[in-house]
């Protein structure tokens, strides 16, 4: 191996692919904001305004799905099942899961080669090089991001790990919470044949049903069937597909989706104000987290912007553009306690959030740093 390394031959490697997936989100990080309601049932709302009860469930913890409560349930449903008991009924606080996230996501992709976010609770990190391949390791590598999630974040998550992004996605959901289910190649087959075959990610309600009338209701029936009477049946790129990845065969790549031209975070206030000192509090902390997701990625911004939510949920802006590209922190925390301290200078009204973002991103800046380190 080692050889063929030095003749500079590409040594083909066993993929290793994890799917992180946070557990009962919505309804966790209530739990986390108010720990006094962990022991009861918790039901996340979006309420649609018409009558009071009128609206969905988004998500519930635990306890409130063992009676029956689910995501996409009418709330009033919900409410039924769970009659008698002392229960708890909230709205969603999108934004604040956003900012939640947000940190999640800095923690994951601080430990992959490759990052893909693909959704506010769920996140694809592809380890091969820094596992070497190696299963075990990708396994205690699981555990210590569990770790990291759980002490930075107090949130559990459920992992799945295994040789390309479906076996992982499958392996995540096969124990939760706080899961971690590792499929190593030559146990792809058996983890897979006896699952149902809607349990493969693009397989929906619909093309269940078709499968269903060809009398095929497991992966493994599907890894059975036909591929060219599937390619009939679902086209060539589904039928193949449906063929490919019920066998467990999928390379599809780990990847960014679309490189970010800016980078923001946004914090809630712990009370309205428009106290310089308590404002640059916290966007100091939003600075260092926008900080670690510029190195993680190798970028420089140009530009440092500030907003404010303010008490009357206005939306106020403002911002500068620096003379050159840079990734240091210190910078970043310079420009936005200037722009905060002339913003709360003119302002009347208090500010409820504040956020911070960088943008005119540009990848690197290993030339300006040889250059200045000649001075
Ligand atoms: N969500 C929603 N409506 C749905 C499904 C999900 O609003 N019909 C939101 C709330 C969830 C979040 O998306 O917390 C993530 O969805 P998941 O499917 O991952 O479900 P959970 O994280 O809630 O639960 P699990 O522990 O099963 O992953
Ligand atoms: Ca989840
Ligand atoms: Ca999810």
């Amino acid at each position: 191996m080692e050889y063929m390394r030095m003749l500079g031959v590409a040594t083909l490697q066993t993929r290793v692919v994890m799917l992180v997936d946070l557990d009962y989100f919505f309804a966790q990080v209530e739990e986390r904001r108010n720990p006094s309601i962990r022991d009861k049932p918790v039901v996340v709302c979006v309420y649609s305004g018409r009558t009071e009860e009128s609206g969905v469930v988004s998500t519930a913890n635990y306890i409130a799905r063992r009676f029956g409560v689910r995501s996409g349930m009418p709330i009033i449903l919900a409410k039924k099942r769970l009659k008698g008991v002392e229960a708890v009924f909230l709205p969603v606080d999108h934004d604040y899961y956003e900012e939640v996230s947000e940190r999640v996501t800095t923690i994951l992709r601080g430990n992959a080669d490759d990052f893909e976010r693909v959704g506010i609770d769920e996140a694809y990190l592809e380890v091969s090089r820094r596992v070497e391949g190696d299963f075990g390791r990708a396994a205690a590598l699981a555990q210590l991001i569990k770790g990291e999630v759980r002490d930075r974040e107090g949130l559990t998550c459920s992992v799945g790990v295994g040789p390309n992004k479906v076996v992982a996605k499958i392996a995540a959901d096969a124990k939760k919470p706080d899961g971690l289910t590792v499929v190593r190649p030559g146990e792809v087959v058996p983890f897979l044949s006896p699952l149902p075959a809607d349990s493969l990610i693009g397989v929906g309600k619909k093309t269940a049903e078709r499968l269903e009338a060809l009398g095929v209701k497991t992966i493994g029936d599907l890894a059975n069937y036909d591929v060219q009477r599937l390619i009939e049946c679902f086209g060539k790129s589904l039928g193949t597909y449906l063929h490919n990845a019920s066998n467990g065969i999928d390379d599809e790549p780990v990847q960014e989706r679309g490189e970010a031209e800016s980078i923001s975070r946004i914090a809630t206030l712990k009370e309205d104000t428009l106290d310089l000192r308590g404002i640059i509090e916290v966007t100091d902390r939003l600075c260092k987290e926008i900080h670690e997701s510029l190195v993680q990625r190798g970028l420089s911004f140009k530009s440092v912007g500030i907003v404010a939510v303010m008490k009357d949920l206005s939306i106020r802006t403002r911002s500068r553009t620096l003379e050159s590209p840079t990734d240091d922190v210190g910078v970043l925390r310079g420009a936005v306690k200037e722009l905060f301290e002339r913003f709360l200078g003119e302002s009347e009204i208090e500010a409820r959030r504040v956020g911070v973002r960088v943008s005119g991103l540009v990848k690197g800046m290993e030339t300006q740093r040889r250059l200045t380190s000649f001075f």
